[in-house]
């Protein structure tokens, strides 16, 4: 690719000069009080990163305590060695001895609008007769089950229960295709399938059940699939292969002693798309991961026993794994989880489970913000959203329009936004605000969390001038980092620890500003070079974002003889804005008055929707192929909406 040299400094233009001090109604009671309270934590996990992460950890239940807290031999790493916990008894076993064995554990919707609520006691009885289940058909520590389940309660019963027993899960998002489920199963060479009859999403059913029979027609691995009846539609079910889950736990004892399990126990594999060819099985282990989670998860959201926390990734996603299972568990916390689609029935479905649950800690991707934005402030008006206290991004690069809307209109302004940057490698949240303690910017992630070594350095690894763009890295190892690429040491070390010597390369660009905040640019691929002047795409969208008629954009160069690269930018415009050449011709000029008339895009293509991966990160490559006038090629299997490419090709024409 043409744009992997950020280290001549990202060209950054955008000035965004707001900063949000910590509400002070919210600094009174929280965990983490105000700017001196953050640096006493930072100096100490400074100090010895060791001490810290040791004290993070013994918040956890141990069956043995561990020897050494890192032991690190470039570029693997071990935590807490020697140690032995299980996740599983963290997240439930652990709280039935108090007051919270009687507490909500999970408040579930469904699409259709019925809804349970189930306690820690409960859960925790349905973990164990499902992880018996498990043990029934024959699976054994480290052996790898594929969960391919709607967003229902048993898909963390089905994650916990794999925990419980030092099986190794897999979840597969329910929306991704047969073949793409195949080939996962494959890799992971995993010996049952958890599936469901189907799912709820946008008032019709997922044939879940369909898709895994295709799936495993191709994957020998696979010796039983158990399927939940979710929907009660017609399935075909295979004698001696198939097993109802309901029939399994009837028979099963609820008495399932918790597997004490090695600290470096692999936890999960989670694909995740590589920039080429085969998705990547990122390998997760068990006692730094959940050490990792469980403190961010209480000092990000600052969460306590009080709150309902949404979370609206689903369980097929890492931020589904580490912050709506199993970071809110170990912390005790009630979560609120929903199964379908944002916009069913209605437009103020989020809206309505807000106030009707009185949720308080709500947590989102910025895709998702935008399309509520683009919906209008009437639909979350009709509804009292006085229970959020704390406001949560990840996913992307939030604009500050957006960032503005979600903190007026979401939060009535009352409440802290964390913007929190990780990775499904990070495990974890690396970089955000403490809500009651870091001041805010709309659009930046902050400061690294106490313990987090994260810089902007040049391709040597030499740390570039505050202001000057660069390559996001870690410079010391994390409890919850990965530990290596599923079958592929090689892959690890390349895609990983190659690119800067000794250290941790993300892929993103990033710049810190004047006051060491990060400002994350996006993909190192997604950077534009024009006549000589690296371009942030973010900055430009954002710019393009912050025009009265536009609710999105997407940002690509196409090659260009005379400029090296041209800006290319796909747009949507807002409910009743009609395209015109005279908006386009509007548009790039905005963009030149808000950044500079280097980032003025070439061209300007309207169109109704931008090509999404399934949690909603644009395909920016997709648009890269278009825009360069060459066909489509490469992996397409995370798309969530083939029918937005063919409109775009149209669009052509
Ligand atoms: C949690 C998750 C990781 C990539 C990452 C970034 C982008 C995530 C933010 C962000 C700007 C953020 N895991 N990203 N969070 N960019 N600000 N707060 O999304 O593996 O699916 O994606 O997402 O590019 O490298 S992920």
């Amino acid at each position: 690719m043409e744009n992997r040299h950020p280290e001549k400094a990202i060209s950054v233009l955008l000035k965004e000069q707001r900063l949000y001090p910590p509400p002070a109604s919210f600094v009174k009671s929280a965990l983490v009080a105000g700017k001196a309270a953050r640096e006493r934590l930072q100096a100490a996990a400074h100090r010895s990163s060791d001490k810290f992460w040791d004290s993070a950890a013994r918040e956890l239940r141990w069956t043995r305590v561990w020897r050494k807290t890192l032991d690190w031999k470039p570029p693997f790493a071990k935590w807490f060695v020697g140690g032995r916990l299980n996740l599983a008894d963290n997240c439930l076993d652990r709280h039935l001895d108090g007051p919270r064995r009687n507490k909500a554990a999970i408040i579930w919707e469904g699409e259709p609008g019925e809804t349970r609520t189930i306690t820690y006691l409960q859960l925790h009885r349905e973990v164990c007769l499902f992880a018996n289940a498990l043990k029934e058909l024959g699976v054994k520590k480290a052996d790898r089950v594929a969960i391919y389940l709607p967003m229902v309660p048993e898909a963390a019963v089905a994650m916990l229960a794999c925990s419980r027993i030092g099986a190794v899960h897999s979840v597969i998002f329910a929306g991704f295709s047969a073949e793409a489920l195949r080939e996962r199963i494959v890799d992971a060479g995993a010996k049952v399938v958890v599936t469901a009859d189907g799912g709820w999403r946008k008032g019709a059913v997922v044939r879940l059940k369909d898709a895994v029979d295709e799936a495993v027609a191709g994957a020998p691995c696979v010796e039983s699939v158990v399927i939940l009846r979710r929907t009660g539609g017609d399935i075909t079910v295979y004698e001696g292969r198939d097993h109802w889950w309901h029939r399994l736990t009837a028979k099963a004892s609820c008495d399932c002693p918790a597997e004490p399990l090695d600290s470096e126990h692999p936890l999960f594999i989670l694909y995740t798309s590589g920039s080429t060819g085969k998705p990547k099985g990122v390998l997760h282990t068990s006692a730094g991961y959940l050490v990792e989670t469980a403190w961010t998860t209480r000092y990000v959201f600052d969460l306590r026993d009080t709150d309902v926390y949404w979370c609206t990734a689903d369980v097929g996603w890492v931020t589904g794994h580490s912050y709506v299972v199993y970071g809110p568990l170990a912390v005790g916390s009630t979560i609120f989880m929903y199964e379908g689609a944002p916009l069913t029935p209605h437009p103020d479905r989020f809206w309505s489970m807000v106030e009707r649950h009185r949720v308080s800690v709500f947590y989102t991707a910025p895709t998702a913000i935008r399309t509520f934005l683009r919906l209008g402030s009437d639909f979350p008006r009709r509804h009292d959203l006085s229970s959020l206290r704390l406001l949560g991004t990840v996913g992307e690069p939030i604009n500050p329009e957006a960032w503005s809307w979600y903190r007026d209109v979401i939060g009535g302004g009352r409440c802290p936004i964390v913007d929190t940057w990780w990775q499904t490698e990070t495990g974890a949240i690396l970089i955000s605000p403490l809500p009651g303690a870091t001041p805010t910017k709309p659009g930046s992630a902050t400061l690294p969390l106490p313990g987090i070594d994260a810089d902007v350095v040049d391709k040597t690894g030499k740390p570039v001038p505050l202001g000057s763009g660069g390559y996001l890295v870690v410079r010391r190892p994390w409890p919850a980092m990965l530990r290596t690429i599923w079958g592929d040491d090689e892959r690890y070390k390349r895609e990983y620890w190659s690119h800067i010597p000794g250290l941790y390369f993300t892929g993103d660009g990033a710049r810190r500003d004047k006051d060491g905040y990060f400002w994350i640019l996006g993909r190192i691929d997604d950077v534009l070079n024009v006549a000589g002047h690296r371009l942030s795409t973010m900055e430009i969208e954002s710019a393009l974002v912050g025009h009265a008629f536009v609710a999105e954009a997407a940002v690509v160069g196409r090659p260009d003889e005379v400029l090296g690269q041209a800006v290319a930018a796909f747009v949507t415009l807002k409910g009743g804005r009609t395209p015109s050449p005279e908006l386009k011709e509007e548009l790039r000029e905005h963009v030149a008055k808000a950044i500079g008339a280097i980032a003025r895009p070439s061209e300007i293509r309207f169109t109704d929707s931008l090509p999404k991966t399934r949690s909603g990160k644009i395909m920016r490559r997709l648009l890269r192929e278009l825009a360069t006038g060459g066909a489509i090629k490469g992996d397409v299997t995370t798309l969530e909406d083939f029918a937005v490419l063919a409109r775009l090709q149209q669009d052509e024409e």
